[in-house]
Order: C-alpha cells, then structure tokens, then sequence
C-alpha cells in the first residue's frame, strides 16, 4: 500500500465499511475474511495480522494492539487530517502469551495518545489499519449493551417502536406455573407440589441465556452488577433513555430495565421464605422463538444459593428504589422484608445444595459452598438496615477475594461496603476490605504487564463465559481506581473493555453488532430463528475457553484461541445476562469518567 496517500487509505477503509462505524456489522471484515452469516464460519486465528479493538477508541484509555512477529520494530500513529505522523513508538520484543500457545505477538502501545481524530496505524510488513479516537466512542455500544436486556424480556411483545427489525411477540407468559416436585426440598409448605391446581404466577423476567430459562442464582449476580451500575454512576443514567416503553416515566431507564426482573424474582418466594432455584422447562426449548416454546413450566428446586444471592438482590434493591420515588417505597419496603427472610431460611437451611433432578434438563447453577453467598448477603443487609449483626456475620462467612461470578460472589459484598454513600464502618475493617480489594488488583496489574497480550487474563480466566471473567476483573480494577485514583488500574480495565472488542487473538469482536467483525451466530434461540440475518446487538458471547464441552470444531485447543462463531459452540459462543452486565457496567464506569474529565 502506498504510504504516502493517507487520505486515499482513509476512504478506502470507510467506503469498505472496514472501520469506524460502531454499529456496522458488514459480512466482510477487515482481514478480507468472509463472515458467513448464514451457514456456519470457524473462526481464524491472528498469524499475519494486527488485532486491536474493532470499535472507537476513548480518548482516556489504555490503546494498544496485538502485531505479528515480524522483523519490524517501531510503529507510527498517522493523522489523517494532518496528514503527517503524530506518534512513533518502539513495539514491545515478540512473546508467546501461555493461553495462546504457537502464537507470539509484539505490542503496540500508544496510550498517551489521547487526542480525538481519525488516525492510521502504520508498521512495515502489515496493512495500514485505521481507527479513531472519540470522545462518545462507547455510547451507542453501552445503550445496545443495555437495551440487550429489553430484547430478552420474557411475558411481554416487543413491538417494532422498541424493537425495529428484532420485534416478537410475547412468549412465556408464565402466569401457570407449576411446582415441580423436587421444590418440597427444605419446606414442608408445598404439599400438593404438582398437582394442577395449585399454580404460580410468576410472569416478566429476563430470558437467562441462548435458553429461556429464568434462573435465580444468575439472575443475582447480573441484577447485582446492574444495580451496581446505577448506584456508581447515577448522573450517568439519570437522563439516559434507551427506547423502552417505560422511557420517560420519571424514573431511569436502567431502573425501569432492572425492575422487569425484579417483578419476577420477588415472586420466586415461598411463604416461608425459601426460594425457588428456577423457573424453566423440563428440556431445553428447540431453535425457536419464545412464542413458540409451548412447554410447562415448572419451578425447579430449592437451595441456600437461590436464598441468598435472592436476599443480596432484594437488599440491594430496597436499597436503590426506595430513595427513587414514593411509588417506589412501598415497593423498596416489601423487598427488605422479603430479603429478611430469605436470609433467615438460609441461616436454618444453610447448606441445601441443588440437585438437578433427573426429569430436568435446563441449566443447573449449582453450588455446594455457600459462605461467600452469607457473606454477600450479610453486606446487603447491613448496607439496607444499619443492623451491625450482619457485620458480625459479614466477618464470620468472610472468604478470600476471587473473580466475581455466578458461583463465586465474595467480591460483591467487599464492593459494596466499599462503594457505600455513607461509610460508617469501623476503620479499621474498611481498611481490611479495602486492603482486600486492592491486592488483588495488583495481582491483575501484574498479569497485564506479564502477558504478551497487554492483557490481566491467565489460564483460570478462560472458563465458560471467560469474557465476562474478563470483565468483572475489569469491575475490580475500576474500584480500585475509584479508591485510589491510580490511573493504571483505569488504564488496566480498560484493556479488557479492548480485549473483547477485538484486541485478542481470534480476530473477533465479542459483541453483537459492533466492529469489523463480530460474533454473527450466537448461540441465542431468538437471534437464531426470528428470519432476520444480524443478531439482536450489543449482546456479549461467552467467549473462548477449551473445554469444548459441546463438541463443536474449533480451530484450535488452546484456551485463547478455543472460539467458534457457530450456532453449535454454546460453550464459548452463547449469550447471557450475567455477561452482558459486566460489559454494561463497565462501560458505563469508561464513559462517565471520560466525561467527569473534560468537565
Ligand atoms: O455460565 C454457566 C457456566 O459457568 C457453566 O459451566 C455452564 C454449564 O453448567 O452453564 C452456564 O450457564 C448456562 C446455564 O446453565 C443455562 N443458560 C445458559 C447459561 C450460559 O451458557
């Protein structure tokens, strides 16, 4: 390519559709590789291309990319409008990144550029790869992120005023539910468990997955990062509409959003306080849309996981609405009531394990270590109540520090009473949590500078849905920003926001809709089978991790590289709630600091 003719470059590359544009999904990327929307592609792996995030970059946030090991050893950032080189910089020497094996990379760091324009990357021995920098580079993507949610609503239609193409009409009314029978597990109460008579209503929700199943247990922690969201970053979201029919009803829509679900979990309650696991079909639902999924259903199971993160989210709410609106107080009232007791039942029922039953096939979320469940929910209902008994139960079920997610929420409740308005903790415990936190976001810092990637992601991470691992790293990183004020903990988030985005070594965008090439065929019945070619955006896939549990090809076992944008890759290629909350969170906590520095 000739050098010198930048501008020629620059419309080349728009008129191709190969950048820039946050929302294109076009069929063909900018490695010149077809995505075969239709039928099903296997991802390439990077070999003799540059990778770097396939969407606008933030002004403020750590930029780099992944280089082929080639010969050359500098790169130079060109200025479209100026014409002339703006940035030059040395890449780092070629390393093998051990999650990656076969593969070695040099990185290209340009960071300290931070400049809005339209910019080309240049190295001698690749293409010319032109991006940009923007100041709303994350805007469109956080509202599709969060929109996602609308669009796995269940019990209701989703008109074409709120829906565009992805409109459909209502499935999973859930207003008959049955008990299953293995819901008499640790309460006398449901004695005439199912018989037809005695029926659930337990309608709205969010869809869990790909599947359409609602799940306690994971609805916790994706309502939690949510809630979190909001209670990080409330002038973010205050005047925030994303088109949902409760747009403009005096609250924010990420409340409006969040209450869907919250108007079904408190209805997973029994009287005595015990929580259902599940509400989901006996199997799974077939390549079809909700309406069409005409299945029972069936509240499945107890479990002391399904009471506690229940009590967490309940506590957290009550905590959250109540301050929003006298309608709300009511409504914020009976959920610490109904957290109360939950958590009371967890205490007497304090190790009831789910097991799947044999009759079932949907998801089973199980767990058989609940401390750190008691010790989230315990700081739920300090933050709700005042009462320092949960504090002494806090300390009592308090576990080390880990990656939050589903199964392992000890880092919630640590967030939480770090993040509170009002901090009346003794000092000395703040500085525990606070000690806590903050050591294991150095380990993540010292990952980042150890991997060739420029990425805090090591072998444990690459598990199923290894992105949102990536991302709720990305969460405690930004508290310990908050915390401290240290820009590299921002900087070092913001190269997992990157990494999903395309900085990794598939060549892939991990979110629907969004970069040169994304994820085209998630593994979400909906997108499957609505007869509209592009999925539903802003959806986060699981990502790749090489347990390969569903069989499919993959073009290779190493857990970096172990991806495949097929239908048929569920482990790595599904869609869920608890993943994309991490990635609207996260990118609401970019986009708020971007903007709290330029005021
Ligand atoms: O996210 C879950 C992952 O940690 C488990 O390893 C996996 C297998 O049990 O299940 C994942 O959760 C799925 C759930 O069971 C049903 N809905 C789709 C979820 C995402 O794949």
């Amino acid at each position: 390519m000739n050098h010198t003719n930048i501008r020629s470059i620059f419309t080349f590359a728009l008129s191709s559709q190969l950048v820039l544009s946050a929302c294109g999904s076009s069929s063909t990327n900018n490695f010149g590789v077809e995505s075969n929307i239709d039928g099903e592609s296997v991802a390439t792996i990077i070999s003799d291309r540059v990778a770097m995030s396939q969407v606008v970059f933030l002004p403020d946030s750590e930029k780099a990319a992944l280089v082929p090991d080639l010969p050359a050893t500098q790169f130079q950032i060109v200025s479209i409008a100026e014409g002339k080189v703006v940035y030059e910089g040395a890449l780092t020497d070629s390393k093998e990144w051990q999650v990656a094996k076969g593969e070695s990379y040099k990185v290209a760091d340009f960071s300290t550029l931070n400049s809005a324009g339209d910019l080309i990357l240049r190295i001698d021995g690749v293409e010319d790869k032109a991006f940009q920098i923007k100041q709303n580079a994350y805007d469109k993507l956080h509202d599709a992120s969060l929109k996602s949610f609308y669009f796995n609503r269940a019990s209701t239609e989703i008109t074409e005023e709120y829906g565009g193409a992805w409109a459909r009409a209502a499935g999973h009314l859930d207003e008959k539910v049955n008990y299953h029978v293995s819901t008499l597990k640790g309460s006398a109460k449901e004695g005439s468990s199912n018989s037809k008579d005695v029926l659930l209503i337990a309608s709205k929700g969010w869809y869990d997955a790909g599947d359409y199943g609602k799940y306690v247990v994971n609805s916790g922690i994706a309502t939690y990062t949510l809630l979190a969201a909001f209670q990080h970053h409330p002038n973010f979201y205050q005047n925030r509409k994303i088109n949902i029919p409760e747009s403009g009803n005096g609250l924010p829509d990420l409340l409006d959003e969040i209450s869907w679900n919250l108007e079904w979990l408190e209805k997973m309650q029994a009287d005595d306080g015990s929580v259902y696991h599940k509400l989901t079909t006996l199997k799974w639902p077939g390549k079809e849309m909700p309406h069409q999924d005409k299945r029972a259903l069936y509240v499945i199971g107890k479990s002391t996981s399904a009471a506690l993160d229940f009590a967490a989210v309940m506590a957290m709410a009550s905590r959250v609405y109540g301050k929003q609106s006298d309608t709300y107080l009511t409504k914020s009232q009976q959920w610490l009531k109904q957290a109360t007791s939950a958590y009371q039942w967890a205490k007497a029922n304090s190790d009831l394990r789910y097991v799947q039953p044999d009759d079932v096939k949907s998801g089973e979320y199980g767990d058989d270590f609940f401390h750190d469940e008691f010790s989230w929910a315990a700081a739920e209902l300090f933050l709700a109540t005042n009462d320092t008994q949960f504090i002494t139960d806090f300390t009592q079920y308090q576990q080390p520090f880990t990656v939050p997610s589903w199964q392992h929420v000890s880092a919630l409740g640590v967030i939480s009473l770090l993040s509170a308005e009002i901090n009346n903790l003794d000092e000395a415990f703040y500085q525990q949590l606070r000690k806590t936190l903050l050591d294991n976001a150095d380990v993540y810092v010292a990952q980042y500078k150890e991997s060739a990637s420029r990425l805090p992601m090591v072998a444990d991470d690459f598990v199923w849905g290894s992105n949102s691992a990536a991302l709720n790293k990305a969460i405690v990183l930004m508290q310990a920003y908050r915390l401290t004020d240290n820009a590299e903990y921002k900087a070092v988030a913001s190269s997992l926001m990157t990494y999903v985005l395309g900085k990794n070594p598939t060549g892939y965008s991990f979110v629907t809709g969004f970069g040169q090439k994304p994820a085209m065929l998630p593994h979400h019945q909906a997108s499957q089978s609505d007869g509209v070619s592009k999925p539903i955006p802003g959806m986060l896939v699981g990502g790749p991790q090489n347990g390969q549990q569903d069989g499919c090809d993959y073009p290779s076992d190493e857990p970096a590289l172990s991806y495949a944008d097929t239908w048929c890759s569920y482990s790595t290629n599904e869609v869920a709630i608890n993943w994309n909350a991490p990635l609207v969170y996260m990118l609401a906590a970019l986009i708020a600091d971007q903007k709290a520095s330029e005021e």
